[in-house]
C-alpha cells in the first residue's frame, strides 16, 4: 500500500493560489449557528485521487485509499463542557471516516506534549490539540512543524511568536464571553447603587479562557467605579473547587457578596451548594453569572439560582473534521474559526433548558 498523505500537504502551496475559488471553511465559519448542523456540508471524500499524485505515475493513482488520521490531545474531562467536546470529537471523527487516535492528558500539559510527540512517531496526518494553558507550547510545535504535521488548535488558544505553528485556531473568543458577562452585569445592577462586592470563580491558571474572560469582564465593567471585585481564585473549572473556594469567600466576606461571576457552570454548580449551605438565596441574595450553558446549569436557572448564561460551544467536532479535510485537501483555512454564540437570561431559561445537547 502508497502513503500518498505528503503529496496532499505538497499540494498546499498549489492551493493557496486557488483559495480564492473554494470557500471553504470560511463559509463555514460565517455561517455556523449550530456546529452539529455543519457535517452534512458537501465536501469531497477523495481528495487524493483527485490530485495529480507526484510525478503522475499511473501507478500510484491506483493505490488504494487510507482513511485520514488525526492525534487528538485532549486537556482533560474537568467538566461537563469537556465531556460534551470530547463527545463530540469521538462521533464526528467516526461519522466523518476519520481514523482518530485521542488522548486525555487529565491536566497535565507534560502529558499532552508526550501525546504529540507519540502522534509524530505514527506518522499521523494532522495534530489536533486542546491547550491546557496558554505559554510553553513553541518547542512542541516545532518538532510537529519539523515532522511536516499541520497543527489544529481547538478550543483554547497558546501564545507563541510564530503562528505558523498552527494552522487555525477553532474555538470560542473568550474575551468576548467576558464582555458579554461584564455588560449583563452593568444591565442588571443599573439601578442598583454601589459599592458592590463581586467575587470571581476563574478556571485553570494560565488557559486561554480564564485570561481572556476575565479580561473582557473587567473591561466592561471598569465603567462603574463602584463595582469591585474583592476576590478572584482559580479554582480549576471543577464543581468541587468552586464549591471550596466559594465557601473560603463566604467565610471571609459573608453577606457583602453580591455577585459571583464563575468562569464556568461547573464551579457555579458548586458554589450555589456552598452558598446554600451558608444560608443566602443563590441568584437573589447573590446574582450569579456563569459560562458554557450545560442541561444542568439551565435547570439551576429555571430555578432562579443562575442569573445569567454565556454559551460557549463544546460541539467542536463537526467543525474540527471539516478542517482536517480541508486542510488535507491542501485548502487554506481562516487563522481562526469561531462559532456563534448567545447569552442567556432568567427569562429564556424554560425553553432553552429543553433545547440542551449536553
Ligand atoms: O468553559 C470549561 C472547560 O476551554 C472553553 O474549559 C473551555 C473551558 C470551558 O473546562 O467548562
Amino acid at each position: 500500500m502508497i502513503r500518498k498523505r505528503s503529496n496532499r500537504i505538497g499540494a498546499r502551496l498549489l492551493s493557496v493560489m486557488l483559495a480564492a475559488l473554494l470557500p471553504g471553511l470560511l463559509l463555514l465559519a460565517a455561517g455556523c449557528e449550530a456546529p452539529g448542523g455543519t457535517a452534512s456540508r458537501d465536501v469531497p471524500t477523495s481528495p487524493v485521487s483527485s490530485m495529480p499524485a507526484g510525478n503522475g505515475a499511473g501507478e500510484e493513482q491506483e493505490a488504494p485509499e487510507q482513511p485520514i488520521v488525526l492525534g487528538f490531545s485532549q486537556l482533560g474531562s474537568e467538566s461537563d463542557w469537556r465531556m460534551a467536546n470530547s463527545r463530540s470529537i469521538r462521533e464526528s471523527a467516526a461519522e466523518a471516516g476519520i481514523e482518530l487516535l485521542f488522548d486525555n492528558a487529565e491536566q497535565s500539559q507534560e502529558k499532552q506534549f508526550e501525546a504529540i510527540r507519540g502522534f509524530i512517531e505514527r506518522k499521523v496526518d494532522v495534530i489536533a490539540v486542546s491547550p491546557v494553558i496558554e505559554s510553553g507550547w513553541e518547542p512542541i510545535l516545532q518538532e510537529a512543524k519539523q515532522a511536516g504535521i499541520p497543527v489544529i488548535l481547538s478550543d483554547r488558544a497558546v501564545e507563541v511568536s510564530d503562528p505558523s505553528l498552527y494552522v487555525t485556531t477553532i474555538g470560542s473568543d473568550f474575551y468576548e464571553e467576558g464582555q458579554k458577562a461584564g455588560k449583563y452585569l452593568l444591565d442588571k445592577l443599573r439601578n442598583e447603587p454601589g459599592p458592590i462586592s463581586i467575587v470571581e470563580l476563574q478556571g485553570t491558571e494560565g488557559s486561554s479562557p480564564t485570561i481572556e474572560r476575565g479580561r473582557g469582564f473587567r473591561d466592561i465593567i471598569q465603567e462603574r467605579e463602584d463595582l469591585v471585585i474583592q476576590r478572584a481564585v482559580p479554582a480549576d473549572f471543577t464543581v468541587e473547587q468552586g464549591k471550596e473556594t466559594m465557601r473560603a469567600f463566604l467565610k471571609e466576606l459573608g453577606g457583602d457578596i453580591r455577585v459571583l461571576y464563575a468562569h464556568n457552570d461547573d464551579m457555579a454548580l458548586g458554589a450555589i451548594e456552598a452558598i446554600e449551605e451558608y444560608g443566602l438565596r443563590p441568584g437573589k441574595d447573590i446574582i450569579i453569572i456563569s459560562v458554557d450553558g450545560t442541561r444542568k446549569a439551565f435547570e439551576m436557572m429555571v430555578e432562579g439560582k443562575i442569573n445569567c448564561i454565556v454559551e460557549c460551544n463544546p460541539l467542536l467536532g463537526p467543525i474540527i473534521m471539516q478542517a482536517v479535510r480541508e486542510i488535507i485537501e491542501g485548502r487554506t483555512l481562516p487563522k481562526r474559526i469561531v462559532p456563534q454564540e448567545s447569552v442567556f437570561t432568567e427569562g429564556m431559561a424554560d425553553r432553552e433548558a429543553a433545547n440542551r445537547q449536553y
